[in-house]
């Protein structure tokens, strides 16, 4: 049995990540720490029972004292950090709680293992970290683990600092640490500040569609349950000090996902008389689309090479794209309440900061 500390377990992947990882090793123990912010939701982790196999705390990954004791108490074997700021969007509103969870927190969880686990190779830290900290991409070519930094948002930024503060307790203490860099993730429990969540839930409601720019950008999506099978993988056969890039093979531009989601919400809503009644719509939600006011500084293209994760451990990814955007879809329009909830809250007062002097943009242009 092991013994595994997730960090930010109730926000989208941590969640993912205990659900997927309460199948593949039930005998594992799994604490969750999570501070529960807007992302975290207790909901995304139902059906999980207080017990020798599961333990739910709240809190912060900056205090010190709290960590230091979960340590000492736990025992972890594994550490997977996934607790962060993860909204590209709020990191250009107030950059602030980025630095302090992103930087000072991971600081904090690698100071606390750093006295737990000191230099025992059997004791992994495993640092969830993201594409971004490449930069942007020109039209060819993909991220391996030797591109060098270039952050781009104060989100980027704030995870590419906790990469290196990992790479160097590596270096440093000889603290077991792996790092894993991944692509954009889509899936069950996505905040729907996101664009994926964001664009099916405005489809359904019948809602404009905020695309930034001209819509061309081109991201790298990744199943969230093969980004689960990844880290699984990394806990058992990662190298300590290595990085592993984590991607989907699956290149779209942001205009081509927010056209398939509206017409996978069109035929849904055609097949399915409740559906319809519940959100009327008439002709097609590709009229929705508005073509808004850029993110400042909006990455132009990710793509990750995985050869790294493929060679070494033979691990890939499960999901087509296409099918499982549609079960995707699904999912949203099967558990409402789930994000009934989310957006009747603290969601809206940011949507209207975020979209409301936005959506003056024009629709494309017909055919
Ligand atoms: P999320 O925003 O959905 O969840 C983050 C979780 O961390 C929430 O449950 C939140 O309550 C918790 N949290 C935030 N601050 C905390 C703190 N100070 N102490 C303890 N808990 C705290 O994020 P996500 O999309 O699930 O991303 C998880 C990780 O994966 C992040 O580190 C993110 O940078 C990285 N990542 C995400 C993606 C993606 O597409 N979503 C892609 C690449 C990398
Ligand atoms: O309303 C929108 N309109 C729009 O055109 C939103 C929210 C996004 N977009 C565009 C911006 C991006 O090009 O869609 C693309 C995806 O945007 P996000 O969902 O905000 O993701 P991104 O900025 O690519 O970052 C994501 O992947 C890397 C995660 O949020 C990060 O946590 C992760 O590190």
């Amino acid at each position: 049995m092991r013994r595994i500390l997730v960090t930010g377990g109730a926000g989208f992947i941590g969640s993912n990540f205990v659900l997927y990882m309460r199948k593949a090793h039930p005998e594992d123990r799994l604490i969750v720490l999570d501070r529960l912010t807007y992302a975290g939701n207790l909901a995304n982790l139902i059906g999980l029972e207080e017990g020798p196999e599961y333990s739910f705390i709240r809190g912060d990954i900056n205090d010190l004292d709290l960590v230091s004791g979960i340590f000492r108490k736990e025992e972890p074997d594994v550490v997977v950090n996934f607790a962060a700021e993860s909204h590209v969007d709020r990191s250009i509103l107030g950059p602030g709680e980025f630095v302090r969870t992103n930087i000072n927190g991971a600081f904090t969880l690698l100071e606390a293992a750093r006295a737990c686990f000191g230099a025992n190779p059997a004791k992994r830290f495993i640092h969830v970290s993201t594409d971004e900290v490449y930069g942007s991409l020109g039209p060819e070519g993909a991220f391996t683990e030797e591109t060098p930094y270039s952050p781009n948002s104060p989100y980027a930024a704030s995870k590419a600092a906790s990469d290196h503060l990992v790479r160097a307790y590596h270096h440093t203490y000889g603290l077991a640490a792996i790092t894993t860099n991944c692509s954009n993730n889509y899936g069950p429990f996505q905040f729907p500040e996101k664009l994926i969540p964001l664009m099916i839930i405005n489809a359904l409601k019948g809602k404009e569609l905020p695309v930034y720019g001209d819509g061309q950008n081109v991201r790298d999506w990744l199943y969230v349950a093969d980004h689960c099978s990844a880290i699984d993988t990394v806990i058992e056969k990662g190298r300590a000090g290595e990085t592993y890039n984590i991607g989907g093979r699956s290149e779209r531009r942001n205009i081509d996902i927010v056209g398939l989601i509206c017409s996978l919400i069109d035929e849904r809503a055609a097949a399915d008389k409740k559906l319809k009644e519940a959100y009327p719509f008439e002709g097609s939600r590709k009229g929705l689309i508005r073509f808004v006011k850029d993110r400042p500084g909006h990455d132009r293209r990710y793509a990750i090479d995985c050869t790294k994760m493929e060679k070494e451990f033979g691990w890939t990814q499960k999901a087509a794209f296409e099918e499982w955007i549609k079960k995707t879809v699904d999912w949203y329009v099967e558990n409402r309440d789930w994000w009934e909830r989310i957006i009747s809250g603290e969601y809206m007062g940011y949507y209207e900061t975020q979209y409301g002097g936005r959506m003056s943009g024009r629709a494309p242009a017909k055919g």
